[in-house]
């Protein structure tokens, strides 16, 4: 064998390692009379640095001066993954360090006004990376699917043309404790391969795409501020309870009042001070949607921090959405405002076309538009956190979410060692920290189908999951597994059991006779051994979009058709027990690295990578409305596509 693993410092800088430790809070940013926000993207500079060992960027310090300086460089688009954009194949595959650049022009009073905090946003920068604002080195981030931000007024607050120059460099390689996991391996035999060659190696099924895949922005703040919002909701006999707790910065001496606004515009609840309860007689209820007639109904939270300067008084505004609800869990059931709910609902990956991983609004428009098409109710964040732009618009409409962390591929035991469960704990942090408002979000998930029969794995979940229940108390907890369930030994601190299966696509090629009674003995097993609700987590077949075959055979349409019916068959006497939920996989065909498995990406969509339906996705459909309508609630009339009122008041 002439492979051998490399350590991730053949790649990155002498600072590789040393995440910030969890501080403070990550507000969305929003605008109010209190806060301003600018939205850098469009084109930046970009260059990928090809040297050997990747680290030329530092050697020649990059940072120093505007990126032009150092050598050619490309235009980017910001969000999007640098991957697809060019017609270089070197970019596409690229691994190491890239070079981003942007000068942002600043109105003077966020220059000149030092009661005005000036943070710099990024939405995710897949998967480390360090941040300088005019050369001065700011901020590091590692994790590629989570916001970060740091203050940087002193930087821009120098005089009246005062300029700021934004540079990230950032690496994509993975190791075997970054998550989701992977391992750089370097090829020797110099008869085949040149000198210095390495490849990463992956164990997840998606490209691994790379760059500033969402927003980046600069917003203000006052210098005291609202740093952070923690609201959790329940309900006493149709009085809606929520309870919150603000944390300050940047001043000890404040009042602190706190308002909750119905859809309407009415103040239906108010209170002072820093922490409490608000109390909201006959309160309109977050459902789910295509549950209730009053689906996805969202308060409005307004936080109003006052504190006394010598000039006088200031204030800081913030507005959060707020959704009431409960949830819990049973031996058989899920239960959403006390009632059982039913997942009906896909898998999805932000992927597509040329933008890659990129946030990109018409591409969100169009899945949530397919989804209310197909009369889905839920979905899952595989593998890895979505845009909170994404999480907003389930609040908004009514999509229940289980939010996956990006621990995905965790198959190697190196991957299960203090270093990196310590990370792993951290990214659960971050995790909740972004999505805890979220009524949306029901259940955090925090893998996908790790080697959970491995020895560690117990210590490994019990501890993971543990320190996630104790982060939200207010959330069940689950990671998505496809061990036997006699092997699993990350199941048994799991709240809801989610599995994935394969039957007659992975094995047993074509016989889809087998599915039923595979299926059956699949959920019997696990409940026999657990006696927890079971969501079926992923199924499916991969469909090549226009490729026919009857009887059906393997990458047709009808087979892709006939085998999700015979899941059916069984998913239909199983929900009436235990079996709470079905995630088709997937959503749309995707991106993966290449192999002789995947033709141009994973085609397991029922939609096609351009959001185009095969036959899978109207028989789907068919089902997810019979189940919808089964239920017994109709379906909601057009809900308005704003975020609730604005306070009437501003
Ligand atoms: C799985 C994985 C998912 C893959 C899928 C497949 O079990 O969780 O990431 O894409 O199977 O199509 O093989």
């Amino acid at each position: 064998m002439a492979r051998r693993a490399a350590g991730l410092w053949a790649l990155g800088p002498l600072l590789w390692g040393c995440a910030l430790a969890l501080r403070g809070g990550m507000l969305y940013p929003r605008e109010s009379p209190s806060r301003e926000r600018k939205e850098l993207g469009g084109l930046w500079k970009f260059r990928a640095d090809f040297s050997e060992n990747r680290r030329q960027g530092f050697e020649q310090q990059w940072y120093r001066a505007p990126l032009r300086e150092s050598g050619p460089t490309l235009d980017m688009p910001v969000p999007s993954s640098f991957n697809d954009v060019g017609q270089d194949g070197r970019l596409r595959g690229f691994v190491g360090w890239v070079w981003y650049e942007r000068e942002a022009a600043l109105p003077q009073r966020w220059t000149q006004d030092t009661h005005t905090r000036v943070v710099l946003r990024i939405g995710s920068a897949h998967y480390y990376a360090i941040v300088w604002v005019n050369g001065v080195h700011v901020a590091e981030h590692e994790g590629g699917h989570l916001p970060f931000e740091v203050d940087i007024s002193k930087l821009v607050q120098v005089g009246p043309m005062s300029s700021c120059r934004i540079t990230i460099a950032v690496n994509n390689t993975l190791t075997p404790h970054t998550l989701p996991p992977g391992t750089i391996v370097y090829e020797t035999d110099t008869s085949k391969y040149p000198h210095s060659y390495f490849v990463q190696d992956t164990h997840f099924d998606f490209f691994n795409y790379a760059g500033l895949h969402r927003p980046v922005i600069l917003y203000t703040t006052p210098t005291a501020y609202i740093d952070d919002i923690d609201v959790t909701t329940s309900v006493d006999q149709g009085t809606g309870l929520v309870y919150y707790q603000i944390s300050i910065q940047g001043s000890e001496h404040f009042e602190l009042e706190v308002f909750l606004w119905d859809e309407k515009g009415n103040i239906v609840a108010q209170e002072s001070g820093g922490r409490g309860q608000l109390q909201v007689p006959n309160a309109h209820l977050w459902w789910p949607y295509l549950m209730h007639e009053h689906p996805a109904y969202l308060y409005t939270l307004e936080a109003r921090l006052t504190v006394q300067t010598a000039a006088g008084y200031e204030s800081d505004f913030y507005l959060l959405p707020v959704g009431i609800r409960t949830v819990a869990v049973t031996k058989n059931q899920f239960l959403i405002n006390g009632k059982p709910f039913y997942f009906r609902g896909v898998n999805k990956h932000e992927d597509a076309d040329i933008r890659g991983k990129g946030f990109d609004w018409p591409l969100l428009m169009k899945d949530f538009n397919l989804l209310r098409w197909l009369g889905a109710n839920a979905f899952r964040t595989s593998h890895y956190p979505y845009a909170e732009e994404v999480m907003q618009l389930c609040d908004q409409y009514g999509i229940v979410v289980i939010d996956e962390s990006p621990g995905v591929g965790i198959v190697l035991s190196q991957s299960y060692n203090n270093q990196s469960l310590q990370h792993h704990l951290e990214v659960m942090e971050e995790l909740v920290r972004r999505d805890k408002n979220h009524p949306a979000v029901v259940m955090w998930s925090v893998a996908n189908e790790p080697a959970s029969s491995l020895e560690p794995a117990g210590y490994y979940f019990k501890t993971l999951i543990a320190h996630t229940k104790a982060l939200d108390p207010s959330r069940p907890v689950t990671f998505v597994t496809n061990s036997k369930y006699d092997a699993d030994l990350g199941a048994p601190y799991v709240d809801v059991i989610c599995v994935n299966s394969y039957f007659s696509w992975y094995h047993d090629f074509g016989h889809l006779e087998v599915i039923q009674l595979q299926l059956a003995t699949q959920f019997e097993n696990w409940y026999k051994t657990y006696q927890k609700p079971i969501i079926q987590s992923e199924y499916g077949a991969d469909a090549i979009s226009g490729f026919h075959h009857d009887p059906p055979l393997m990458f047709s349409e009808e087979y892709q058709k006939s085998l999700l019916e015979q899941y059916h068959l069984v998913l239909d006497q199983k929900r009436e027990e235990y079996v709470v939920g079905e995630l088709i996989w997937n959503f749309a065909d995707f991106m993966t690295d290449q192999s002789t498995i995947r033709v141009l990406g994973n085609k397991k969509g029922i939609f096609t990578r351009q959001r185009q339906p095969k036959g899978a996705a109207f028989l789907l459909r068919e089902r997810y409305w019979k189940l919808a309508n089964e239920t017994g609630y109709h379906p909601p009339a057009e809900k308005p596509q704003h975020l609730g009122k604005s306070p009437s008041t501003w």
